[in-house]
């Protein structure tokens, strides 16, 4: 494959945006070599600036589960940006989204629309501190909860795991209120608990991770990470920016059938426009602005023309219901036939799937939590990575996110992916 121009734009790109990107996964720092460049998508099918067409398995990182350009999406889109595009004042269809999506997730009773995932769990945190009245909050190695300074935090010094910054511009007094966890690894979580009794306001997770890879919760973690929770006061906040109306219409709650207490959304809900969101009962959500005293503000927040796009993915999402199964087939069929080309190849791997999010990891432990996923050997990811883009292919740039599988995608796309792996080692 030919990649003339996406180089030639990346180039020019760098001049103006740092990077080149908007967003740094994107710019194949992980995986080395120029990214591909855009020019349209339909369905499962990407075309990129040198006029090739890749079998997209990313999906805008997870919004696009019904495919690129999918017509209702579009056509509701189109319609609503000819009555103006947002109004900084109250519109009857963010009530709709609102309605549509509180019928169809578990133990919430009130939601609140914001622009992207990151602002959704920044709010939730700040929501939960505001509710217990407590500082700090307990996040896991390797979860990523988008980029606002409390989550970008990595394992400190010191027996209990005090943070400390992962990037520059976060300050220390922030990183001491973020305490962390290992994935999988109940007794880490019981020993900051223990270490910091009566401050922590709140947990956050990704209650299936899909930035270590995909990796899987055991049944014992998060049902003891939930008795944990309502045992010491502390608020659970699943993450559900990837899971939210991806795993199903009631996302890993119901997947689980574990009842977090705050719940944030992010990428489906919007359709492929900005939306994200937070959500929970009555008596915590009473506590933000205007009702109550947690300030949280947006001035595009619930901007029609993206409830329009939001409002159309969810109401096909659940008057479709099969979607789900149909993806979780899909993501099946890839799994084994990824298995069966692997396993005659004499390279060590592991590949996780939940529902229609997956991973391969190039090593031979299984892979549960961020220090077992770090151990994947990441030049034989990169031999796959660009090995699968030179067929055709197009998955993550990065050995630490899960793939997301759209359902434009058909049993021919998943063949020629399958066959694709044959020839890569
Ligand atoms: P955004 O702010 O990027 O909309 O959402 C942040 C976020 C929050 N929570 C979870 C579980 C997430 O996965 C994300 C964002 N996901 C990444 C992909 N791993 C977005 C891709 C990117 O950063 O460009």
């Amino acid at each position: 494959m030919i990649y003339k121009r996406s180089s030639a734009l990346f180039n020019d790109a760098k001049k103006y945006i740092p990077g080149g990107v908007n967003s740094p996964v994107r710019a194949f720092k992980a995986v080395g070599g120029d990214p591909i460049f855009v020019k349209e998508a339909k369905g499962a099918y990407l075309y990129d600036e040198d006029g090739n067409k890749l079998i997209d398995y990313i999906a805008s990182w997870g919004p696009l589960i019904l495919g690129h350009a999918h017509e209702p999406v579009l056509n509701a889109i189109i319609d609503k940006a000819k009555k103006g595009t947002s109004f900084g004042m109250p519109t009857e269809i963010e009530t709709d989204l609102a309605k549509l999506a509180v019928s169809m997730v578990p133990n919430i009773d009130k939601i609140r629309f914001v622009n992207s995932g990151t602002e959704a769990c920044m709010s939730a945190v700040r929501l939960a501190r505001g509710y217990t009245g407590k500082d700090k909050i307990i996040k896991f190695a390797g979860c990523y909860h988008g980029h606002s300074d409390s989550f970008l935090i990595q394992a400190g010094s010191g027996a209990v795991t005090f943070g400390s910054p992962n990037s520059p511009g976060v300050t220390q007094g922030t990183a001491k209120d973020t305490l962390l966890a290992n994935y999988n690894d109940l007794a880490s979580v019981k020993a900051l608990t223990n270490a910091n009794a009566g401050e922590i306001a709140a947990i956050i997770i990704e209650p299936i991770a899909g930035n270590m890879g995909c990796i899987i919760p055991t049944p014992e973690f998060i049902k003891g990470l939930r008795e944990l929770c309502t045992q010491e006061g502390i608020l659970l906040i699943f993450d559900e920016v990837m899971t939210g109306f991806r795993l199903g219409a009631g996302g890993a709650q119901e997947a689980l059938g574990i009842n977090a207490d705050i719940v944030t959304f992010g990428k489906v809900i919007g359709g492929g426009l900005p939306v994200g969101a937070f959500a929970a009962r009555n008596e915590i959500m009473s506590y933000l602005a205007p009702e109550g005293p947690v300030y949280q503000a947006g001035t595009l927040s619930g901007n029609p023309l993206a409830m329009s796009a939001g409002l159309a993915m969810l109401t096909e999402l659940n008057t479709k219901p099969q979607v789900f199964k149909s993806l979780a087939e899909k993501t099946e069929y890839l799994h084994k036939g990824f298995d069966a080309v692997l396993k005659t190849k004499n390279i060590p791997y592991q590949i996780n799937r939940y529902g229609s999010m997956i991973s391969v990891h190039f090593t031979d432990t299984p892979v549960v939590d961020f220090a077992s996923s770090a151990k994947g050997n990441n030049d034989t990811f990169k031999k796959y990575f660009h090995g699968m883009l030179e067929q055709g292919i197009y998955l993550p740039p990065s050995a630490f996110e899960s793939y997301f599988l759209n359902d434009a995608l058909s049993y021919d796309d998943l063949d020629k992916t399958i066959n694709a792996l044959k020839k890569v080692f």
